[in-house]
């Protein structure tokens, strides 16, 4: 295969009908040779939805799992199938299970960034940006939720139901610099603070608003402040900047995930010409986990 190129991308994507679909937390050069750049939730309901026949999910590997439980028909390539999750990872489904029996009478609701066999065993799934609405729709006023700790505990003070929540977290997000953050805010007095819902409570603390990376976007586009401290992870200031030149953007918290950053315009290039990894998923786990993520693109 020829070497890596724009012009020879466009070319293998024409000849593939694929769509290149990433997180907004992939390296700058990913997101510029995406189709779309967005969070699980925008890019599980493009990948359902974009006339393709092909689908490259640029993320770890839940999201292009999960784009391929909702699109049966398509070919979704994983071009880092070593991309993992470590908060996904923390929940197995047997640990679910135990919660799930201490509770009987509790709806279950576990976040995107989660297994397929936890999902199977759930009510919904959410993301940060439906989370709240999710809880809020689900059938018992009691839920439980996992593996985020912080989220469900975010959650349950935004919604106020009584949540029964797995104690798991994402280490670069729970681990974030509460230090550098009040630095940055003594050298930015002027700027607005938002961090991730998978931060800790001590950043809440600090910020302007608590935020998935979507909502973070809508708050800047309405915001008349020039000058923004995010607080997630830190490839969310290239997607920033492109969307908002005239603003100026600092990543703070020092949160990195070195899963998100395995993917190299090389190896989206290399996937689409040899047409492999494929993401496989054996057809009855798909469809025992598809009820949950669809109720996860249809709320909110
Ligand atoms: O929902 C997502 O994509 C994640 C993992 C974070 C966010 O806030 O976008």
């Amino acid at each position: 295969m020829d070497p890596f190129s724009r012009d020879g991308l466009e070319r293998l994507k024409a000849r593939r009908r694929a769509v290149i679909l990433a997180h907004s937390y992939q390296t700058p050069e990913i997101q510029d040779i995406a189709d779309l750049v967005g969070d699980s939730l925008e890019l599980s309901r493009a990948a359902a939805s974009i006339d393709c026949d092909t689908v490259v999910l640029c993320g770890v590997r839940f999201m292009a799992e999960t784009a391929a439980v909702l699109s049966p028909g398509k070919v979704v390539l994983n071009p880092a199938p070593g991309a993992g999750c470590p908060l996904a990872d923390s929940m197995d489904v047997t640990s679910l299970r135990s919660l799930q029996a201490e509770h009987p009478g509790a709806s279950t609701v576990v976040y995107v960034n989660s297994s397929l066999e936890a999902k199977a065993a759930s009510w919904a799934c959410c993301t940060s940006a439906n989370a709240a609405a999710v809880v809020s729709a689900a059938p018992s006023r009691e839920v439980v939720f996992g593996p985020d700790r912080n989220l469900g505990t975010f959650v349950a003070r935004s919604t106020g139901r009584k949540l029964w929540i797995f104690d798991g977290s994402c280490p670069p997000h729970d681990k974030a610099d509460i230090s550098d953050i009040e630095r940055w805010k003594r050298a930015w007095p002027d700027a607005r603070l938002l961090v991730h819902p998978e931060t800790p409570p001590a950043a809440w603390d600090l910020a302007d608003a608590v935020l998935g990376t979507g909502a973070m976007i809508s708050y800047v586009r309405d915001s008349d402040a020039r000058r923004f401290l995010i607080g997630t992870e830190s490839g969310m200031i290239h997607r920033l900047e492109v969307l908002f030149p005239g603003r100026e953007f600092s990543a703070v918290g020092r949160i990195g995930c070195p899963n998100m950053k395995k993917t190299s315009p090389e190896a989206v290039f290399t996937c689409l010409g040899n047409m492999e990894p494929v993401v496989r998923i054996d057809r009855s786990l798909a469809d025992a986990a598809r009820a949950a993520i669809e109720r996860m693109a249809a709320i909110g």
